[in-house]
């Protein structure tokens, strides 16, 4: 299992962490998604060998939002 943290831009309200939330956990491969306002960010822990970063931060764009990797 490996893990990854992404930077989210855009969300506003609890509202926003529950999509965000939800486009994780509906992405093969995840197994969990912890999505915070403060800081904005997502942790997620996802079988590296169903997805990937690129498809993570891909489903959380598609749901309108920004997401990078934290340098
Ligand atoms: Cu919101």
């Amino acid at each position: 299992m490996e893990n990854l943290t992404l930077a989210i831009k855009g969300m506003t309200c609890m509202g926003c962490v529950a999509s965000v939330t939800r486009v994780l956990k509906a992405t093969a491969g995840v197994k969990d998604a912890q999505v915070t306002l403060q800081p904005a960010q997502a942790q997620v822990q996802y079988d590296g060998a169903q997805t990937n970063p690129a498809q993570l931060k891909a489903a959380v764009e598609d749901a309108g939002f920004e997401a990078s990797e934290p340098a």
